[in-house]
């Protein structure tokens, strides 16, 4: 992670002091098309001749998701440049992005993953094939032989990410509680992963050495533990004011029936930003007493911000200041 902001913000200064070069991936008007690239467009920008620039290439072209056709086409041309995929660097892999969305099932097993940066970076969302997640599944269990889901740290969980969802419910069962409360956050907005595998979540989350009983839960926790709650029996046992603390980017991974399942007093303690992370499909499954309860908090709420007034955002600091001092105590105390 580090090291692509270090690259990017090198390239970026490559950028602005050397205009003379004219370097393959520099194009400010590829730059531009945030992943709408067409097969000229990519012609030639991966190749032996540009090995020197590969690096920047896969940054660029890989930020933004691509078409299924282009990423296949990109990723082609880099396994050209280092004749198989076995052999192309990790750190060039890391660096994929959205092209890792073009890599065909069976190449997944070639990958070299030693690096759990490598992982990480496998781990995001790319709205992979169930065949793409199940082949790095394997490659990662392959690789990863004398490590069994009890022996994960919450570091490699926060690694692994969506290719969590893909294990067995009985790998999820045997990560310590620990592990998962110290990584909460990063498991706390996986998409699309499978019911029975949040459920398993949710029961780590409940476990004494993680968050305990749902009833206690705070506004804090909630926000670490984001979408897990919708593994919870009932997620009417949460306190309707831990509420205010989920994120909006768990908005998007509660389904339907949680957001369904939630009392007027749950939905009323719901963040302005939250509130407004509602898609229209979340929204039109409510029913009207619901709804009242959330249109009420984008008005209230919503209004004070137009007035000028600082709540939200001041509030907003001092959540993200509590969490990251949260999370550190969590890391220090054994
Ligand atoms: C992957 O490995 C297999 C067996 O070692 C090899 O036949 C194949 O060409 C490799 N694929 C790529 C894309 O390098
Ligand atoms: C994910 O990929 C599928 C097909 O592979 C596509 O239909 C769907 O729109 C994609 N979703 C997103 C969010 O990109
Ligand atoms: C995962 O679970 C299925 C059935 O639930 C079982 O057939 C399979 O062997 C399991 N895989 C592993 C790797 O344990
Ligand atoms: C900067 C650089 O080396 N660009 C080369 C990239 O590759 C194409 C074709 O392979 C060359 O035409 C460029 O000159």
């Amino acid at each position: 992670m580090s090291l692509k902001w270090v690259y990017l913000s090198i390239s970026f200064l490559s950028v602005v002091h050397r205009d003379v070069a004219k370097q393959p991936c520099d194009d400010e008007s590829l730059i531009k098309k945030n992943g709408k690239l067409s097969r000229e467009d990519i012609e030639d920008l991966i190749s032996i001749d540009n090995q020197s620039q590969i690096k920047m290439c896969l940054i660029v072209l890989g930020k933004d998701p691509l078409e299924t056709e282009i990423a296949e086409l990109l990723w082609r041309d880099l396994v050209k440049v280092y004749t198989t995929a076995d052999d192309i660097p990790e750190d060039e892999l890391q660096l994929l992005g959205w092209i890792s969305k073009g890599i065909p099932a069976s190449d997944f097993m070639n990958l070299s993953l030693t690096d759990i940066e490598t992982i990480a970076s496998f781990g995001k969302w790319r709205n992979y094939s169930k065949e793409q997640v199940m082949s790095l599944k394997q490659a990662i269990e392959d690789q990863w032989s004398y490590k069994g889901p009890s022996d994960f740290s919450s570091y490699d969980l926060a690694a692994l990410g969506q290719v969590l969802c893909s294990f067995n419910k009985s790998h999820i069962a045997a990560i310590k509680p620990f592990a998962y409360k110290v990584a909460a956050a990063d498991i706390s907005n996986l998409v699309n992963c499978p019911q029975e595998i949040i459920r398993e979540f949710a029961l780590l989350a409940t476990s004494r050495d993680a968050f305990g009983d749902p009833s206690g839960w705070t506004a804090i926790q909630i926000a670490l533990i984001g979408c897990v709650i919708s593994g919870l029996d009932s997620v009417r046992d949460i306190q309707p004011d831990a509420f205010e603390g989920l994120a909006a980017s768990s908005m998007q991974c509660l389904p339907n029936n949680v957001l369904q399942a939630m009392s007027i007093e749950q939905l009323s303690h719901l963040s302005l930003s939250a509130v407004n992370a509602l898609t229209h499909a979340q929204l039109s499954s409510l029913d009207r007493e619901q709804i009242r309860a959330v249109e009420e908090t984008a008005k209230t709420l919503g209004s004070a911000l137009n007035d000028g007034c600082c709540f939200t955002s001041r509030n907003a600091a001092w959540s993200t200041v509590t969490l990251i001092a949260y999370l550190q105590l969590s890391t220090l105390i054994p």
